[in-house]
């Protein structure tokens, strides 16, 4: 028998959470978070962040329901259509799914970026650094040679050769303009987000209401599955996906607890 009270606060280890916890999932992701503040790779207000995600995941039953699992197939699929894709990385991304986000863009051949809100090259250096420590052999966003047009702040900041070229661009766990930004862009945006009304999934091609730790893995188990399809039925994968239908069904199951 498992003696749940004995799960503290101040795990110094994940492995130290019983995999059997009721809420295992949540214990994981503030584990991984306070974990990324101490390394200097998550930003203070990534823990609002979490908070706020953590409600919603909970209202979703901490689940991936049908419609984030279609979307993620569909996210998968125009990765690998994709002439130039990116993942866009931050300091909460960084800390909760490092090397799922390196296999992923294995999977589909995507490079990867930093782009922060906050910042710093110290931050910058960290999540490289971490990054690396999980497989990483190319890490972008250190150049930050180019600027996203119409955005004054820090993330407009991205690499030429990087999500400023790039025609599908993963953005997970921002809610922000810098969406909107990019979609004026004519990229193909894929937003992963808990909450179905922030702005970023709202203007996203692909809107992925799931919780990262879980969207990701499963977007790379779909690329696999699709890596030989040809370029039709990819098409024709991304043609039947209606986006505001995501949306709706996402938004129904948090309010109505049903699916
Ligand atoms: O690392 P930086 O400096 O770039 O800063 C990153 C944060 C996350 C602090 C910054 O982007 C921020 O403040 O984001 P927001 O405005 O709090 O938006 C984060 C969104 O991600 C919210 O809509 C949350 O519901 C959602 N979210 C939080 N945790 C998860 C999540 N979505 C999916 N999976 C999660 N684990």
């Amino acid at each position: 028998m498992t003696d749940y009270d004995t799960v503290s606060a101040d795990v110094e280890h994940e492995e130290e959470i019983p995999e059997d916890h009721p809420r295992y999932q949540d214990l994981l992701t503030r584990h991984r978070i306070e974990k990324g503040v101490e390394k200097g790779i998550t930003h203070l207000q990534g823990m609002h962040a979490e908070g706020r995600g953590s409600a919603f995941d909970y209202l979703l039953g901490e689940a991936t329901i049908p419609s984030a699992d279609d979307a993620e197939r569909v996210a998968a699929a125009h990765l690998l259509l994709a002439d130039h894709p990116v993942l866009s990385i931050n300091g909460n991304v960084a800390a909760l799914v490092p090397g799922e986000m390196v296999e992923l863009a294995e999977a589909t051949g995507a490079d990867l970026e930093i782009n922060l809100f906050n910042r710093t090259p110290e931050r910058i250096e960290a999540i490289a650094d971490h990054l690396r420590e999980h497989g990483a052999e190319d890490v972008k966003g250190l150049e930050a040679d180019a600027r996203i047009p119409n955005l004054d702040h820090q993330r407009a900041k991205v690499d030429e050769d990087g999500i400023y070229a790039a025609d599908v661009v993963v953005v997970p766990l921002e809610d922000g303009d810098r969406a909107e930004a990019l979609n004026e862009m004519d990229k193909t945006e894929i937003v992963i987000d808990l909450n179905p009304l922030s702005r970023s999934p709202q203007v996203a091609d692909v809107p992925i209401v799931d919780n990262i730790i879980r969207a990701v893995p499963n977007m790379t188990e779909h690329a696999r599955v699709l890596a030989d399809e040809d370029e039709d039925e990819l098409q024709s994968i991304i043609e039947t996906f209606d986006r505001e239908t995501a949306l709706e069904q996402a938004e129904a199951r948090i309010r109505s607890g049903e699916l």
